[in-house]
Formats: C-alpha cells, structure tokens, sequence
C-alpha cells in the first residue's frame, strides 16, 4: 500500500512507502517519544533520549530503502544508507536545530526555482521552536536550506512536535505547518518558488495536538490537515484551504500583497481517551479514509472509520501490549488487507506488535516481537528486496536503529542493529 502526498489538484506529489513515513506528519503515522501528558515537554526519563523519529525512503534513487533519524539530543540528523540487505552504510550526519522530535523525507522543491526531484529533509525543532528545511542532492547529503533556511524562531510557537508540508491552496507551491503541543494550535507559512516565506497564520486545533498526518479525507481531492489532540480526545480535520489578503490594498496587484492561508472547515471527531499518533487509509476498502489511533490509557489502537465527509464514527478499540506509542499501517503479511504494527512500552517496556486486517476495519489480537531499548519510532519498507515489508524502529535508550525482516507472513526476523552514529 502506498500513500500518497498531495500536489495542486490532487495529483500525488511524492510517493512514499508507508503511512508512516509521512507524515505525519507522525508522523506522521510514527510518534516521537513525548511522554508527557500535560505539558508536552518529554518526561523526565526521556529527557536526553534520542531519536525521537524516522522517516523512510529512497533517498539516493538507487532501489534500497534508506531511513532518516531525528536526534532530539544531539540537535542532527542521521542518514543512513540501506545497503539492500536490511543493514545500512555508516551514518551522516546533518546538523538541524535545537532538538528535533520530528523528521519526514519529502520532495520539497519539486517545483519552484531551484527545482529538482530528490527527497529533502523537513525537520521540527523543538527548542528552537523552528523548522529545518535541509535540501538533499540525491546522493545522501543535505546541506542546502530552502527560502529563509532554518527560518526565524517565532515560526512555529513554543513546542512543534511534528511537522508537514502540502500544497494546500493549490497553487503549486507546498506549504509548511508544524503542530504546536503546547499552544493547540498549527503554525504555518504559505510556499512559494523561494520556499515558505509568506506570514505566519496560526489555527486552533484542539487541545494538545500530538499525531499530525495529511491526507485526504473527505474524498475531494485536496489534502487535508488531520491532528489527534491528546488532550480534547478529538481528531480534527481541517479542510478547504483558501487564501487571503491581509490588508487586502486596492489597486496593488497580487504580486505584492500579503497573502495568508486560512481554513474554512474546521471538524472535531471524539476518539476518546488521550489519541497520541494516527495515521490514516481505507482500512475497510469502502473508499473512504479511516483513521487509527494509538491510546495509552486504553493499551489499545482505535479504529475510527471514515464515512466520506470530514467526520469519523466513534473508535472501536483493538487491544495491543501496555502503552502503545507509534502507529504504521500496510499489508504486511501480503493478503491485501492493511495491517497496523504498533510499538509499545515507552519508557520501560519494550515490544512491536503486529495486528493483522481482514479488510472489514477489524484486526486480530497482536503478534508481539520482543526488543529492548525502547524503540519509539517506526517505520515499514522492504529494505533487503525480497518484496516483504520490513519493520525499522529507532531505540531511544540504545541510540540505534533495529530493522526485522518480515518473512511476508505478518512474522518477522531476528533484531538487526545498526549506530546512527552519534557515539
Ligand atoms: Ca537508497
Ligand atoms: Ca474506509
Ligand atoms: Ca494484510
Ligand atoms: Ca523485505
């Protein structure tokens, strides 16, 4: 199953290979490490953990699966370059701002003036309350910045926890938005051929937004902006983007106006008890998007199915180990019906767990596979070629990554580690 991001008029703008890897934007289907309820700052036990999430892709276009960590101690990224066999080259390192908690590989400048095809590094700064946006040159470096480079340290309010890019008033252009934990709210700056440049505009999401993925929901054809709000136990979706002048100024062309972003439909769905990551996709394969949701509380997933508007039913929950955390969805044991695999325990347990789909929106109790080190972030790809997808998580107490290749059957292998090179 492959998700799509969304370019002007609804065309998939890059392809990625799993929710997870988008974005969530938590993750992206994936979360990242925050453990405290209230305040959104990580807990106490997690407070010089790293990496807080990962992203998966091709980054050098040469058909191995590659994956990009967000190191919220050590303020860089690492790259690492699968090798096709389920392990990786030694890991690079990209500087970014001042603790990370949130990376997705995207096309950035697809179009624009300095356009070209490779996946680019969009990373949420948590401390320094910016973004990074880090240009990739196909080959496994990234160094160039876009627009304002690391942008100005009023872009993303006090506590970005996950972070996204979409064309979402359609004029060709992405446009970037970092959900604020702390403040409930989405930051964000209209695109434009030099990158995101124009005003800030800030919109209320609800309390605590704390998984973010974009997708469309409502069946249009336009991106739209999902949060799961920990605290308000609410998904909202946001839809029909449109563009505005602020002040509009008689007889200046637009050229030169100001322009913002502002949405016009604003929908809250209660998922119940505290949703942290989401991702989305037709789990029943009516046609519409469904969401799930990971709940600590509960030690379950929540399955909230879509029904075509901007509203989901109410969440059937399906049991997983003790505090799940983040979220993929695919079809991991190859019968056409999405699977979710979850990980759970943070900060002291340690498991993945694997629920397989009958394609009704229902799943089977999970299978667990033991790890150690408290992997939080998680991705699905086929990293050694077999046509299986494969789990990678990033360990926040060992400072790694693991990768289980999966036997096409909903098992997978033995642990394989690999440094990402912070040492
Ligand atoms: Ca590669
Ligand atoms: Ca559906
Ligand atoms: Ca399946
Ligand atoms: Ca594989």
């Amino acid at each position: 199953m492959r998700r799509h991001l969304y370019a002007a008029g609804g065309a998939p703008l890059v392809t990625l290979f799993t929710a997870a890897a988008i974005i969530g934007c938590g993750s992206s289907g994936s979360g990242d490490g925050d453990d405290s309820e209230g305040s959104g700052a990580p807990a106490e036990a997690l407070a010089a953990a790293s990496p807080f999430s990962l992203a998966t892709g091709d980054i050098d276009d040469d058909g191995n699966m590659d994956v990009v960590t967000a190191n919220f101690d050590t303020n860089n990224v690492s790259v690492l370059m699968g090798q096709g066999d389920g392990t990786f080259a030694d890991a690079m390192l990209v500087d970014v701002g001042e603790a990370p908690r949130d990376v997705k590989l995207l096309q950035l400048n697809e179009t624009g003036i300095f356009s070209d095809p490779d996946l680019d590094l969009l990373v949420a700064n948590s401390a320094s309350e910016n973004i990074s946006i880090k240009l990739g040159d196909g080959l496994g470096g990234f160094g160039a910045d876009v627009g304002e480079g690391d942008l100005d340290t009023e872009f993303v309010g006090s506590n970005p926890s996950t972070v996204g890019a979409a064309d979402l008033d359609d004029d060709g252009f992405l446009d970037y938005f970092a959900a604020d934990f702390e403040r409930s709210r989405i930051f964000l700056r209209r695109g434009s051929a030099f990158g995101p440049l124009s005003p800030l505009t800030t919109i209320i999401v609800g309390s605590a937004p704390r998984g973010m993925v974009i997708d469309d929901i409502d069946g249009d054809g336009d991106p739209d902006v999902v949060t799961a709000n920990l605290l308000s136990d609410t998904l909202a979706v946001l839809a029909d983007w449109v563009r505005f002048c602020q002040p509009c100024v008689p007889f200046v062309p637009a050229s030169a106006q100001q322009f913002f972003l502002r949405v016009d439909s604003d929908t809250r769905s209660i998922v119940g008890s505290s949703p942290r990551a989401i991702a989305t996709a037709d789990l029943n394969g009516d046609g519409d998007t469904d969401a799930v949701t990971t709940h600590r509380g509960l030690n379950a997933v929540g399955v909230s199915l879509g029904n075509g508007t901007r509203m989901f039913d109410a969440a059937v929950t399906f049991d997983t180990p003790q505090n799940p955390e983040s979220i993929a969805i695919d079809d991991v044991n190859g019968d056409g019906d999405l699977d979710l695999v979850t990980t759970n325990g943070s900060p002291t347990g340690e498991n993945i767990s694997v629920l397989l789909g009958d394609g009704t929106g229902t799943f089977a109790d999970p299978i667990n596979i033991t790890t150690s080190d408290v992997p939080i972030p998680l991705g699905l790809a086929d990293f050694n070629n077999d046509g299986d997808l494969d789990i990678v998580v990033a360990n926040i107490e060992s400072h790694d990554v693991s990768v289980f290749l999966g036997n096409g059957d909903g098992t997978f292998g033995a642990e394989m580690r690999d440094s990402i090179g912070n040492d």
